[in-house]
């Protein structure tokens, strides 16, 4: 028999409040209320009564009364974690917070007025003009950048920013000039936009024709990558034109075919389906790497350079000839989806047993999910073997590459430098940390979190992998704020129980995680990479969770602080783990092509680019999905 509830009916619909803890002063007053009050009073006078009203009155508003919670101040507001503990309202009542006048309501408003006017909206405008000026602060920089390279190293590949010379380490296509340009166009930096523009029209064209070796990805990525976001920026192809600043769309176009009529021929002169890794411009001849070998990567991140060229010329040939690679490496041996780092254009064949998606791996994962994504994210489309291949995949990281660091459990991943049989790197390099980003665009395929989940678009993988993402972004901006100067090494390894570094820690011993991280002395340059803040920019677009933003922030600020030349320009350092740290001279391409690309549309407005209508390529170049066939 089952046994009578200690409580009625309308004890549940009291919330069982009966049974909550309750402080002196309400079991007092409620018992009051409930037994005494109600046999005593048919017998009290009236001053009694009146009495007991009071009290009970008094003891009524104690109860109900809350004081209104701190003023959030502008910093606070930001959401920097540490913050959110002074928000707790305490509810502490004093005799002045009691005698003192109800605040006055504003006024209600319909709701879309609301956010201009209300308190709240204020304390949002607040934000927003933060993030405008901090945004402001990176267009800064990127001028800063681009004026070094243009009083001292125009027309050249890169800048060496402290010696004031430029050079050619590319190739010499101006690969600086090729991959600011679409980054001026997004940040409304007409001036340079033309410059640019104008450097383009006037030299690339005969540069193409006249120069030697380069390496078929860089020069697709970096350079054809950035031609054709240029032409959709510019409005070719109905795209989106930002700018009626340099040349008409067409003249990037037409470059674009040039540069890539002359790069197929890595792919036409292979035995294999596997491109060969160089071409020489001039005589559109292609060659194997010194020892045979293509980068993995490398032969699968042209694809979606090549699928736009092909949607915007009307000429299928460099689709074709780029997704034979993809077809065809679809159909070799893997383990558990990943892959070794290098591949033989001469067998077609995988080579070595080295797995990491660091360097020569990394950007084979993040073209799987975004020529999908690129092609319409259909799983009837004739790509969704590259949505398979790409979750077997992620299922193989989860599997074999993911760990936990000691003491404080930073979750990061690992390399099998011998193969499954081999064993466990916790070796990590910077590159990984475009991971985090790929992992979120893969869960909502570009959509916020928030509308996924409406949507009903999320499957358990997909939030599996979404968290994944989040806990690798922790890692990666923790491989920042770990070292003294708050800059990221170029490698980094994981305390585990396993692997231990005697004498080696993580830069600054302020961190609560300088016994997880450990730097070695040949990994500690720092080379302006963007991995990071890129994997920021997409998490925040997702998940919409400031702190995001915030680590960015703090990013920039260490960029500023200790890469900026006042010369002009930003460079690469020697050793991130001392103060001042010891500079290398150089500037990469990518630090104006998609580092500071992506810390500009992270602290920006994100209908800027949206990221479920464009796929960036690998150098942060935006080419727009769903491509006319
Ligand atoms: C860039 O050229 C690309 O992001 C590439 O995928 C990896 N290396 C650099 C940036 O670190």
């Amino acid at each position: 028999m089952s046994k009578r509830l200690p409580y009625t009916n309308k004890d549940v619909d009291y919330d069982n409040a009966k049974f909550r803890h309750r402080s002196f002063i309400q079991a007092f007053t409620q018992s009051l209320a409930t037994s005494n009050l109600k046999r005593d009073c048919t017998s009290c006078s009236t001053g009694k009564f009146l009495l007991l009203l009071l009290v009970f009155g008094l003891a009524y508003v104690m109860l109900t009364h809350t004081s209104p919670g701190p003023i959030v101040s502008d910093n606070q507001a930001i959401g920097d974690g540490k913050s959110e503990n002074n928000l707790i309202t305490k509810g502490r009542i004093t005799l002045k917070s009691l005698l003192r006048r109800p605040p006055r309501l504003p006024p209600r408003l319909p709701p879309d007025s609301k956010s201009s006017s209300n308190k709240i909206g204020h304390v949002n405008q607040d934000v927003g003009s933060v993030w405008t000026t901090r945004q402001k602060k990176v267009k800064d920089a990127f001028i800063h950048a681009w004026s070094g390279y243009k009083s001292y190293a125009m027309g050249f590949d890169e800048l060496m920013p402290l010696s004031h010379h430029g050079v050619d380490g590319l190739g010499g296509l101006g690969a600086t000039v090729v991959d600011a340009l679409d980054t001026a166009m997004i940040m409304g930096i007409d001036e340079v936009t033309a410059e640019a523009g104008s450097w383009v029209e006037a030299h690339l064209a005969k540069r193409i024709s006249e120069k030697g070796q380069v390496n078929l990805f860089e020069t697709t990525i970096r350079v054809l990558g950035g031609l054709l976001s240029a032409y959709h920026l510019r409005g070719g192809e109905k795209g989106m034109n930002l700018t009626n600043a340099g040349p008409e769309p067409d003249v990037y176009l037409d470059i674009a075919k040039n540069l890539a009529d002359r790069l197929l021929s890595a792919f036409t002169s292979s035995p294999t389906s596997i491109p060969l890794s160089d071409v020489i411009l001039r005589d559109s001849s292609a060659h194997p790497a010194p020892g045979g070998l293509s980068s993995t990567s490398e032969v699968s991140t042209v694809q979606l350079e090549f699928n736009y060229l092909s949607s915007v010329s009307g000429d299928q040939k460099y689709s074709v000839e780029a997704m034979k690679t993809l077809d065809h490496m679809k159909t070799l041996p893997k383990v558990e989806g990943l892959v070794p780092i290098y591949i033989s254009p001469h067998s077609g064949q995988f080579s070595g047993e080295n797995i990491r998606l660091g360097s020569r791996g990394d950007s084979y994962y993040e073209y799987l999910i975004k020529v999908w994504l690129q092609s319409g994210a259909s799983h009837e489309s004739n790509t969704s073997y590259l949505y398979k291949m790409y979750v077997e995949a992620m299922k193989g990281v989860k599997h074999l590459l993911v760990r936990k660091s000691i003491p404080n459990g930073l979750v990061f991943v690992g390399e099998l430098p011998n193969g499954l049989n081999g064993g466990f790197s916790p070796k990590m390099d910077h590159l990984v940390c475009f991971l985090p980003g790929t992992l979120a665009l893969g869960a909502t395929k570009g959509l916020t979190k928030e509308k996924a989940m409406l949507n009903n678009a999320l499957s358990f993988e997909d939030i599996e992998n979404l968290k994944l993402a989040e806990d690798l972004a922790k890692t990666c901006f923790e491989m920042y704020s770990v070292t003294s100067t708050g800059l990221a090494p170029e490698i980094a390894y994981f305390h585990t129980e396993e692997f231990s570094e005697q004498g080696l820690e993580g830069g600054n011993k302020s961190s609560e995680y300088v016994n997880d991280i450990i730097i070695k002395p040949a990994d500690r340059h720092n080379l302006l990479r963007p991995e990071t803040v890129e994997s920021l920019f997409v998490l925040y677009r997702i998940t919409e969770d400031p702190k995001y933003r915030e680590w960015g922030w703090q990013i920039f600020k260490a960029f500023e602080k200790y890469t900026r030349v006042e010369t002009g320009g930003y460079t690469s350092l020697d050793d991130v783990t001392y103060v001042p740290p010891s500079k290398r001279d150089k500037m990469e391409t990518f630090f104006l092509g998609e580092t500071l690309k992506y810390l500009y549309l992270l602290f920006g407005d994100s209908s800027v680019v949206p990221l479920d209508k464009f796929v960036f390529n690998t150098e942060a170049h935006p080419i727009p999905i769903n491509l006319k066939k």
